[in-house]
């Protein structure tokens, strides 16, 4: 593998400028804290924003970026002005609110959006730049949601992973987003898309089916001729940074000093960048009140308040900022005693060291974020603890509630739960204390933020090999040229071509889908040359068949090979003895199954019968699906009936019927020395595996065949069809 080259918005050092001397400093926040251990000790090559104006001059940029490249680290520069408006108004003030649930927040401007498409541009140059054959990318964050497909646009068969550290909100907030289409777009420009959680990868999953209609299975989307995967990855943090640090002296130290200030006083602690996800406001006030309901805590008891200082130029963290020194006032006012003061507020960014002593003196961690992706501060906490000892309380809607079960969760906004959860941990036992943190330190050592990133770039990696293989059974060009050669030089040749599906698109009503005249026209004219013979292969009636096709002088495989008919013949004829009589036993499942399932209804064929779901909700559908195979399968048995699940389609019909046993009539007929099949869904594979070796056999879509290629549209077929009567050269 070539380097890594991660991009985020900021990178881990922010370059300062004070009195006229550039400051190396390294950056605040969750992504450049978690990630900077782990890209150090790989091949990696870091880019994004140092903080340093497009507009400073040529001899600053060469500085920051040769001092940055020791670090490897590479600049993208900004102007202030576009900073401003993609990072300080699109990212902070719409897609921050709205993908953390706050919609009241969040403001939508034409203007904002085009400096986030611009910027993300600025990004893509810069990638293009230092991007080598055989680079991987992982690109971080909301930021630079576009990012990922622009970079497939301009670099030739990239492998580019996604991480989205926030969450990823539910289709009825994500779908208010006016650029909701092209944010799913630029994603899906990724092999691997990562989330911290299942539930946020499962509402992308929902976002990129709603908006563009691609469904998935087990987390792969198979856009166009490309697979995206989704998957989660609950980020982890550098652990024995934290508990090694919390036994070094210095920390020691700090902890003796905190010991001093507090005497014997319980600490409870939180620390959080400024803003108003992380519900500072009401753990405020859920500390009032339990000062109120706990008298006998008054003098003993410390709540530590860090807030480090975050887009302090977006007026909402201003004003919230002012809400939190007005409220630790008020309860400092009303609750604190001479030598007491119930709640010590820190605003500003905590070195290192200190901070481990505050985690390790801290008895209890009261982390209530209102949403939060994952909160590594939570996982920090636990990570500090060496001595057995401490109780993390943490919000249910923060990410890490789903792997910290041993936590006390909480519901932010109800209050009691927050102040019966403060006694509840103030009280718990140090036996119990010692076990749940066991339990979660044990986790945390393992999936560490190593692991995490090893684990998404495994992932990506492996991804990147499927695209591959995809590849090779993608029908590309040179195989194509060959396969319209081999057709050209044949003399007797067998074209068997399903319809919906391979020759058109799915309509949502079955009966809509009339073959167009380009369909009906190539037909024709496939047919009628010498040495062609045709077979439609349907799972359509056969009324329809004549209706659609009855002038073309083709042969024709109705009802999934119940009916058959070779062309020039004037009846249908049936294949073996079958029975109709089940229907009545059938049937009223499948009504029952459509009237529970709105958008489904049943078609009734000749000897089956269809449950069709195609214009239901995809989900509900998927589920209904099988619960009704399921319903089914007991039944059918007695019946000597087959149950088929097909695109969107659930079938019932005579067992060994299939249109492979259908398609032997004419493969016994006479000797071709060309054979061809193109089908869309699975009910074609018994086609394909009846076939002789020497056929070409073609599924339509990107899913895993017996088939020996795969072709991604039925446009490509009707390309394909073309060709072979007017080949390119
Ligand atoms: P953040 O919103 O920044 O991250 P968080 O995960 O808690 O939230 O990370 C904050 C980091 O900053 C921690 O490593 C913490 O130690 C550090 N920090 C916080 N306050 C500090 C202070 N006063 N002094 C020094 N350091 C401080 C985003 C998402 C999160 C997600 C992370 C990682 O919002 O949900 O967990 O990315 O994906």
């Amino acid at each position: 593998m070539g380097r890594l080259l991660i991009v985020s918005n900021r990178l881990p050092v922010t370059v300062h400028r004070k009195r006229g001397q550039l400051h190396f400093e390294p950056s605040a926040g969750g992504l450049a804290t978690g990630l900077s251990s782990f890209y150090r000790s790989y091949n990696a090559l870091w880019i994004g924003w140092p903080g340093v104006d497009r507009k400073d001059s040529v001899a600053t940029k060469d500085e920051v970026k040769e001092k940055l490249l020791k670090d490897n680290c590479y600049p993208v520069f900004l102007s202030q002005k576009e900073v401003d408006e993609y990072y300080g108004k699109f990212c902070s003030t719409t897609i921050w609110p709205l993908f953390h649930y706050f919609p009241q927040y969040a403001s939508y401007s034409q203007s904002s959006w085009h400096a986030y498409e611009s910027a993300n541009r600025t990004f893509c140059d810069a990638i293009v730049e230092v991007w080598e054959q055989g680079d991987t990318i992982w690109v971080h964050d909301f930021h630079l949601m576009l990012l990922p497909q622009m970079l497939r646009e301009r670099l030739p068969d990239p492998t580019i992973g996604f991480f989205l550290h926030i969450p990823f909100p539910s289709i009825e907030l994500f779908r208010l987003l006016p650029w909701r289409t092209e944010i799913v777009n630029g994603l899906l420009g990724s092999d691997l898309i990562g989330f911290h959680t299942w539930e946020y990868a499962g509402h992308f999953l929902a976002s990129v089916r709603f908006l563009l209609g691609y469904d998935s299975w087990m987390g792969k989307i198979v856009a166009g001729d490309r697979i995206s995967r989704v998957d989660a990855f609950p980020m982890g943090i550098d652990y024995e940074r934290f508990a090694g640090t919390a036994i070094k002296p210095e920390v020691e130290k700090e902890v003796d000093k905190l010991d001093r200030s507090f005497k014997d006083r319980r600490v409870v602690l939180s620390v959080d960048r400024l803003d108003y996800t992380k519900g500072i406001l009401r753990r405020l006030q859920a500390f009032g009140q339990f000062l109120e309901k706990n008298p006998q805590y008054r003098q003993n008891l410390t709540f530590v308040l860090v807030v480090v200082p975050s887009r302090t130029m977006v007026a909402r963290y201003a004003l919230l900022k002012r809400q939190i020194d007005e409220m630790v006032g008020a309860i400092n006012g009303k609750h604190g005693a001479i030598g007491w003061t119930p709640i010590w507020y820190m605003y500003r960014s905590v070195p290192f060291p200190s901070l481990v002593a505050l985690y390790r003196r801290a008895d209890v961690a009261l982390i209530t974020p209102v949403r939060d992706g994952m909160n590594l501060v939570a996982k920090e906490y636990l990570a500090s603890r060496i001595d057995g000892r401490g109780v993390l309380i943490l919000s249910e809607t923060a990410g890490a509630a789903k792997e910290l079960g041993e936590a006390l969760t909480i519901n932010v906004n109800n209050d009691d739960d927050i102040v019966n959860a403060l006694k509840h941990a103030l009280e718990m036992p140090e036996g119990e204390q010692a076990e749940r943190l066991r339990i979660m330190q044990r986790r945390l050592r393992r999936y560490n933020v190593q692991r995490w990133a090893e684990d998404f770039i495994e992932t990506l990696m492996a991804t990147s090999r499927l695209q591959e293989d995809m590849g090779v059974k993608t029908l590309g060009t040179q195989t194509r040229r060959k396969l319209v050669k081999c057709y050209q030089q044949a003399h007797r040749r067998l074209l068997f071509l399903d319809y919906d599906g391979t020759l058109v698109s799915f309509v949502s009503r079955p009966e809509k889908a009339v073959p167009p005249q380009e369909v009906l026209d190539l037909l024709s004219t496939l047919a009628s040359e010498p040495g062609n013979e045709i077979v439609l292969t349907s799972g359509r009636d056969k009324e329809t068949l004549d209706n659609w096709f009855g002038h073309l002088p083709v042969s024709k495989i109705a009802e999934h090979g119940v009916w058959l008919r070779p062309r020039g013949t004037e009846q249908w004829e049936m294949i073996g003895p079958l029975t109709a009589e089940w229907k009545d036993e059938v049937r009223p499942i499948l009504e029952l199954y459509a009237d529970r399932t709105p958008g489904s209804f049943v078609e009734e064929k000749d000897f089956s019968l269809v449950w069709q779901y195609r214009r239901s909700d995809s989900r509900l559908g998927e589920l209904r699906a099988r619960e009704l195979v399921l319903h089914l399968e007991g039944l059918t048995t007695n019946l000597d009936l087959q149950v088929l699940e097909g695109n969107k389609v659930v079938e019932v019909k005579n067992s060994g019927v299939n249109k492979g046993r259908a398609a032997l009539r004419w493969l016994a007929a006479e000797e071709h020395d060309f054979i061809l099949a193109i089908g869309d869904d699975w009910t074609d594979e018994d086609t394909f595996k009846g076939l002789p070796d020497s056929a070409w056999t073609i599924r339509v879509g990107l899913t895993s065949t017996a088939a020996k290629y795969n072709i991604s549209s039925h446009n490509k077929v009707l390309a394909l069809l073309h060709e072979l009567q007017a080949p390119e050269d």
